[in-house]
């Protein structure tokens, strides 16, 4: 992976070869963590974090669902954050909050243990490939079903249940695709491995509804709203298999991913990205690097413009 020098580690920046935990952290054993994936781009006004206070809130929501307390509030970390982007010297990169719980005790009601907090910032480029997000990429629904409400908590975003994706990913890239996309238990379609589903049928948008058993994305918020704000009827419903092999277009977002069409699913030709997918992902691109004056509230700017006053410092 890329590297930057430093790395924010429960207050303090130290250098990204010193950012280390215990080989018996809890979370290491047990998957207690709760994380973000955000990204900053590097905007004419200089680098800027894509909806920085969702992502922040979206975390702390995580850990709350865990009972995980986190000892920093969500606007530390996020001036932690900014403050490490300015210490990097970096422009557009990927940011990764993490809140895990840390080393102290094993066992699984592990209270002793403390919360550790880190936030990294370094470049990593398109998830799924430039020529995807051009072209689109092929997409196998996957053999593994997404984690049930029954048993864990889609809505949050925690390092163990990563393991699920991980099995889908895995299965699909060993079968030579470059994308699985999940459903639920009932056979309805849920999302892909680190990505929310949109497709295109009789001219509408339609994506499952944010009580599926969906990471509610804040990307697919952003999308709904950029579509409809285009003039696209947007319909949150259940979506049976067999529509995405008779949607007209399919488009998947997610932090990392941005917005990627796909052209092909199970092998059923979907074709190249469509007109509602170039529509949408165009604007959308344009929201991301602050070239879309409507959508300017959702960056929150790294550096302060010259002669404005000096951020309040990182409190911790
Ligand atoms: N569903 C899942 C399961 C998911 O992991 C993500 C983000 C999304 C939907 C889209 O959510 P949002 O980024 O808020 O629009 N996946 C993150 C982690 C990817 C990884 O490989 O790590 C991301 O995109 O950063």
């Amino acid at each position: 992976m890329d590297t930057a020098e430093l790395i924010w580690h429960n207050g303090e920046f130290v250098p990204w070869e010193d950012a280390k935990v215990h080989v018996l952290s809890h979370a290491l054993h047990y998957g207690t963590g709760v994380f973000e994936g955000v990204r900053c781009y590097e905007t004419e006004r200089g680098p800027a974090i894509f909806r920085h206070a969702d992502h922040l809130d979206r975390l702390a929501k995580s850990a709350e669902l865990y009972y995980l307390g986190l000892p920093y509030s969500p606007e530390q970390i996020g001036e932690a954050t900014r403050e490490l982007i300015r210490r990097n010297g970096l422009g557009s990169c990927y940011i990764r909050p993490l809140a895990f719980r840390g080393y102290g005790s094993l066992g699984l009601y592990a209270t002793d243990a403390p919360v550790d907090v880190i936030v990294a910032a370094f470049p990593w480029g398109a998830y799924l490939g430039e020529e995807g997000q051009k072209h689109g990429i092929r997409a196998k629904v996957s053999s593994w079903r997404r984690i049930s409400p029954a048993g864990l908590i889609p809505h949050a975003k925690a390092s163990g249940q990563y393991l699920n994706s991980i099995l889908a990913k895995t299965e699909s890239t060993n079968a030579g695709y470059e994308e699985a996309i999940l459903l639920d238990e009932r056979g309805f379609v849920c999302e892909g491995s680190g990505e929310n589903i949109f497709l295109v049928r009789d001219g509408q948008i339609v994506t499952p509804p944010h009580v599926a058993a969906i990471l509610d994305g804040i990307n697919r918020k952003s999308v709904i709203q950029i579509a409809r704000d285009l003039g696209y009827t947007v319909v949150e419903r259940d979506v049976a298999r067999a529509e995405l092999y008779l949607a007209e277009e399919i488009f998947l977002t997610g932090t990392a991913a941005e917005l990627v069409p796909v052209r092909e699913i199970d092998d059923h030709p979907i074709g190249e990205p469509g007109e509602i997918t170039r529509h949408v992902q165009a604007k959308f691109v344009d929201a991301l690097y602050g070239r879309a004056e409507e959508y300017l509230e959702w960056l929150d700017f790294v550096k302060v413009p010259a002669g404005a006053d000096e951020p309040s410092k990182v409190s911790s």
